[in-house]
């Protein structure tokens, strides 16, 4: 499987970056009107400034792998997973967790606009990105089954047994020596999880086979681990400037990949997770260059 060159994939995330901001304004304008001024600020800063948006695009390639069209109702249904993505950020750099001042090289949102209304913000996020997984569906014409799948998926990837419980699992090894299996589990949950729920809702909404469906999930959890090991490198050998965030997996005292295999070890990690995603492709017998592109780009990108 070759897939799609690095200048191919640049150009196609070029491409989407219009669409998928669009669909993330029109979520925070439909959200906005039942907040009050401050929470509508938090909830435009928390969603709307900036970000690699690479949830949204793996939907849409998924969805498109799948035999989906690329409509507004395909976008509003990979901005839903963005909207769980921010609240976290949103919710994870306030004090009573990770206590950042920096995000996406500006100020967290907490700094921006207070931590009431970033709570708040982040909170109404929630049932609107599931509210908006339901509506793109019904859009896309996915009858009721599908429809309650596909929001089912990403409801579950969120919570407890997903992102929700992998930060819990996060905060609870601060200041602890986590080995390989804990470290791998803390992140299948808290990063891997709406990774891979995002390809398995673009997958479902397109009706693929339950076969690709499962092969997606595999290509999902295995870049989900790529992309932490590689969050973890970046994070020991790249500048506050560069990351445009902290603070540091070192100052909060975090077990990580590096500090548990070394830069070397952890690479090679990276690269394994990357190899099992392509074979998961191939698996499936998918054409879709661009998601063996993306898989490279999980370990190749800078920031
Ligand atoms: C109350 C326990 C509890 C949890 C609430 C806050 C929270 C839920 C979850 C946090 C989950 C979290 C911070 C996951 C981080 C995943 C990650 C690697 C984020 C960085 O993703 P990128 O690089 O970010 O895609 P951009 O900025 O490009 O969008």
């Amino acid at each position: 499987m070759t897939g799609a060159t690095p200048g191919e994939l640049d150009a196609y995330l070029e491409k989407q970056r219009a669409p998928v901001e669009a669909a993330l304004e029109r979520a925070v304008s439909a959200l906005a009107q039942g907040l009050s001024e401050d929470v509508r600020r938090a909830a435009g800063h928390g969603v709307t400034t900036g970000g690699k948006r690479l949830r949204p695009v793996l939907c849409l390639v998924s969805y498109r792998a799948c035999g989906g069209s690329l409509t507004d109702a395909a976008y509003d249904l990979a901005a839903s997973v963005e909207l769980i993505h921010a609240y976290s950020l949103m919710h994870d750099d306030l004090p009573c967790m990770d206590d950042a001042d920096l995000r996406r090289g500006r100020p967290t949102t907490h700094r921006e606009s207070g931590e009431d209304a970033t709570m708040r913000a982040g909170a109404a996020l929630i049932p609107a990105a599931a509210l908006q997984a339901l509506a793109a569906c019904e859009a896309l014409g996915c009858d009721r089954e599908k429809s309650v799948a596909v929001t089912r998926t990403l409801l579950e990837a969120s919570g407890a047994g997903g992102m929700v419980g992998g930060q819990w699992l996060d905060l609870l090894g601060e200041g602890k020596a986590l080995g390989p299996e804990e470290l791998d589990g803390l992140h299948r949950l808290k990063t891997g999880a709406l990774l891979k729920a995002a390809l398995a809702m673009g997958a479902l909404a397109a009706g693929a086979t339950p076969s690709v469906q499962a092969c997606l999930r595999e290509y999902g959890a295995a870049i989900g681990l790529a992309f932490q090991i590689v969050d973890d490198i970046l994070d020991a050998t790249q500048s506050v400037e560069t990351l445009g965030k902290n603070p540091s997996d070192a100052t909060l005292d975090k077990s990580t990949y590096v500090s548990l295999y070394g830069l070397y070890e952890a690479r090679a990690r990276a690269d394994q997770q990357v190899s099992r995603a392509l074979s998961a492709l191939s698996a499936a017998g998918l054409e879709a260059p661009m998601l063996s592109a993306l898989a490279r780009y999980v370990v190749q990108r800078e920031k």
